[in-house]
């Protein structure tokens, strides 16, 4: 998909710091509106363990310095439609504008799995596109989704897909006295590992004091996240998908 959109318009770089492959391109996304597009490793969650997927990570946190986040494309396989679900509600709980372009259809109906597309991204609450990049299908029309999330005819939900500040409410509060802008969700991830980030010593210090004095546990916050993310992206998918196992093993997988 990313060379359908940047075609010959794209070089290849490193992150800075590892040995990860930066390809970045441009695309003319409508006559006044051009792109750049940075390929980022693939991920299935914003719970890093590779170092390619820490990459991707940072730069869904804002920690990457050179590198400011406009919107997030997100390819979504509909043959595996419900972890990549989980990353995409997590993804819509930072705040970032999300487009969804959602691939591998083709293989998702033959094994009878039947989307209804349009009700997914209502219940989800952004653009859902499904294309096939080997054929050049749905690129105009991801464009255009592209196009009107840039023009903010498509609003970010204002909803948090779970209840993030139910998970550490009292640490999350803690955060969001230090960051008032901050998404309570990326306030838990500020809880997890803002040791990775850049933050200055002083701050570094008050976070671990939040995270103390409130007992911040990342594990059973981590889990209790994972748990109500499927709940609900199960009984979204009840309503919007037919034909897709129910596979009680991949729910606890991550
Ligand atoms: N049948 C089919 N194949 C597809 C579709 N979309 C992508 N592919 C193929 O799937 C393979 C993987 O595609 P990539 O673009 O490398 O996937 P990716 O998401 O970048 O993968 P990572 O970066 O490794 O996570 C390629 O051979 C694509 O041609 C689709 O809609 N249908
Ligand atoms: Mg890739």
């Amino acid at each position: 998909m990313f060379n359908e959109l940047t075609g010959l318009h794209q070089h290849v770089g490193n992150f800075p710091g590892v040995t990860v492959d930066k390809k970045v391109g441009v695309t003319e996304i409508a006559p006044h509106l051009k792109a750049t597009i940075i390929d980022l490793p693939g991920s299935y969650s914003l719970y890093p363990r590779r170092e390619d997927e820490w990459v991707s990570y940072k730069v869904m946190m804002e920690q990457e310095k050179d590198l400011k986040v406009d919107m997030v494309l997100m390819v979504a396989d509909a043959s595996n439609l419900k972890r990549n679900l989980l990353f995409v509600s997590q993804i819509i709980d930072l705040k970032l504008p999300v487009v969804v372009a959602l691939t591998m259809v083709d293989l998702a109906r033959q094994k009878g799995i039947e989307i209804d597309v349009s009700a997914l991204a209502r219940e989800l609450g952004v653009p859902i596109i499904p294309i096939n990049p080997r054929k050049g299908k749905g690129v105009a029309a991801l464009k255009k989704a592209i196009e009107h999330t840039a023009e903010e005819y498509y609003q970010a939900p204002v909803r948090d897909f779970i209840n993030n500040q139910g998970l550490a409410e009292k640490a999350v509060s803690g955060i969001k006295g230090l960051y008032p802008d901050m998404s309570d969700y990326k306030a838990i991830h500020y809880l997890i590992n803002h040791e990775s980030f850049h933050i200055d010593p002083v701050t570094q210090e008050k976070i671990e004091t939040i995270e103390q004095d409130n007992q911040f546990n990342h594990t059973r916050v981590q889990a209790e996240e994972i748990l109500q993310r499927y709940q609900r992206i199960g009984s979204i998918m009840k309503q919007t998908v037919s034909g897709a196992k129910s596979n009680a093993k991949e729910t606890l997988h991550r």
